[in-house]
């Protein structure tokens, strides 16, 4: 593979580890707050992106390429509602989006077939990953208490 995307997809994949701990953080905000379906949910996503992250792992291995580990800054903990979540996480989808976008003009560029193929299951994946955050803002903007109480039930649901 060409070193420039073994290290742009790296990258990501680092990056993919920290989305799985900004919605770690998340998670334990609402366990705080109580409400467990909103910390189920949140578990589920953070396990979704450990996921995104051995995808691209599994792939660089495939292709006899390096996989490199490395940190990232800490996650916000600490937010002053719902809403606030939410949206700091539909901002974060739209960063990941973005970021994808990248790899893939790099694929193009450099004829990669195999990685705009891996690639492809990304992008697709990024429009349902915004789409549950807006879904998920547009319904808490619509409600009063008791109807975030049903929505915390209705997450608690969440198989995938
Ligand atoms: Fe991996 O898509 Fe969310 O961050």
């Amino acid at each position: 593979m060409n070193e420039k995307m073994v290290k742009a997809m790296n990258k990501q994949l680092n990056f993919e580890l920290e989305s799985a701990h900004v919605y770690l953080a998340m998670q334990n905000y609402f366990a705080a707050m109580s409400l467990t379906g909103f910390e189920h949910w949140f578990n589920v996503q953070y396990k979704e992106e450990v996921e995104h992250a051995e995808k691209f792992m599994e792939y660089l291995n495939d292709r006899g390429e390096r996989v490199e580990v490395t940190g990232f800054p800490s996650p916000k903990n600490e937010f002053s509602s719902v809403l606030e979540v939410l949206e700091t996480s539909l901002n974060h989808e739209k960063e990941v989006t973005r970021r994808i976008h990248a790899l893939m003009d790099l694929a193009i560029e450099l004829k990669d077939y195999p990685s705009m193929s891996l690639l492809q299951w990304y992008v697709d994946e990024q429009v349902e990953e915004e789409a549950n955050f807006s879904m998920l803002i547009d319904k808490v903007k619509m409600m009063d208490g008791k109807g975030l109480y049903m929505l915390d039930r209705e997450l608690g649901k969440r198989e995938e």
